[in-house]
């Protein structure tokens, strides 16, 4: 049954000029990591409900992780975030992610629960604040090496809340040499990425408040400094596949925060309000990976594409199941645009051609695709349906309530 239904699917596609194997490597290649804090407990600023199972421990958070990859096969690597993730042998919470056939990605430090951090941390007009703020971050890159994890993200909660409060500028040039002093400390190999979000929990102004302030540092900073776009931290309309075909072209593109916003900040399951604005996104990424430029090529394909999520009221195991597949369908569904159709539509300027080219791909079913996929990667068809299946939600009940929170 399964077969004749990818039969007609790739009979389909075929007659609309999409050539199916190049779409199925791009889909076996899409890796999504998931956040560590994203398995504990979490909430809102009013409540953190707790669940039970939830891990006790960063070993524990792994174990989760690895049910994820296990059942969407896309998932192989696992952000911390320091001291959350702290342990007293980074070799052993390494070695226990190869155990368990994943790795340890992105290295996230925290520079945002501690009295000394109240007025700024980079920022701070307190040179010994900012003293501090850049050890922590030495310290994350340390990390990084003694896990083989190529990239530290950098999310700065900075900034002031009334006028008047600091001198911006100032604050800017602080913000600069502590970063300069980081990127220092970079293998050749490694990558700085640098998070923007417009406000929270400052409210009058943000140190790093847009892209273009992000671009601008890592710009300053050299080539391996780059963007990440958190694609919950924008004013309501922003247009995020604008301001990543941008990133794109000017080669900074570092990596995705996937999650999904109503309101603000909201962190809730990729692409459960939003689809179409994923799918958008992607649309930008595929017309880069064929770009003329080799190096928009290059950049394309090393995007970091993250989760960053805390699931409030579901729970968490499932959450990133359903975030994972959501990514990887949107991203099916941007492989199915017919790129060059869209370009003849444009030398025309046929404004109606072009959008139904794009929107076409979009209403494709992608279910028997996906299948076919997951089928040869030796993963179960239905990845949400399995994991509901196996005892693993069972297991860990026995962990108890008031494991690790966020
Ligand atoms: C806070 O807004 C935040 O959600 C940022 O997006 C960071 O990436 C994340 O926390 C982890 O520090
Ligand atoms: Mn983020
Ligand atoms: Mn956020």
């Amino acid at each position: 049954m399964m077969d004749k239904w990818y039969a007609v699917f790739e009979q389909q596609q075929q007659a609309r000029g999409i050539d199916l194997r190049i779409v199925k490597e791009n889909l076996k290649s899409l890796k999504v990591e998931t956040p560590s804090w994203g398995y504990g407990d979490s909430g809102t600023r009013f409540k953190v409900f707790q669940q039970e199972g939830i891990p006790r421990n960063s070993y524990e958070k792994l174990e989760d992780a690895a049910q994820v990859h296990k059942y969407t096969g896309i998932s192989p690597s696992v952000a911390i975030h320091i001291p959350w993730d702290k342990v007293d042998n980074f070799s052993s919470l390494k070695q226990h992610a190869e155990d368990l056939g994943i790795a340890i990605g992105a290295v996230n430090p925290n520079l945002f629960q501690d009295d000394d951090y109240k007025f700024g941390s980079i920022t701070n007009s307190d040179a010994a604040v900012r003293r501090k703020a850049t050890d922590h971050l030495l310290e994350c890159v340390e990390i990084a090496k003694m896990v083989d994890s190529r990239d530290i993200s950098l999310w700065f909660a900075d900034g002031t809340n009334y006028p008047g409060q600091a001198d911006i500028r100032k604050r800017k040039h602080w913000m600069y040499e502590c970063l300069a002093e980081m990127y220092q400390s970079l293998d050749d190999n490694m990558r700085m990425l640098i998070e923007y979000k417009f406000f929270e929990p400052a409210f009058y102004h943000t140190d790093l408040a847009d892209w273009g302030m992000s671009f601008n540092m890592a710009q300053k900073l050299g080539a391996k400094a780059e963007v990440l776009v958190d694609t919950g931290h924008h004013p309501q309309g922003t247009n995020i596949e604008h301001i990543v075909a941008y990133l794109l072209d000017e080669k900074r593109l570092g990596g995705f925060h996937f999650n999904s916003r109503k309101y603000a900040d909201d962190d809730l399951i990729a692409a459960a309000h939003n689809p179409y604005e994923l799918f958008l996104t992607f649309y930008q990424i595929v017309t880069a990976l064929v770009d003329d430029d080799p190096e928009v090529r290059h950049n394309a394909n090393n995007i970091a594409y993250m989760l960053d999520q805390c699931h409030n009221l579901e729970p968490k195991i499932p959450a990133m199941i359903r975030s994972i597949t959501n990514v990887q369908t949107l991203y099916a569904k941007a492989l199915l645009i017919n790129l060059d159709k869209v370009k003849k539509a444009q030398q025309d300027q046929d404004v109606l051609a072009a959008e139904h080219e794009v929107r076409k791909a979009f209403e494709v079913d992608v279910t028997p695709l996906l299948q076919a996929v997951r089928e040869e990667m030796g993963i179960p068809a239905d990845p949400m349906e399995a994991y509901l299946e196996s005892d693993y939600g069972n297991k860990i009940l026995s962990r108890g309530k008031g494991g690790a929170s966020w």
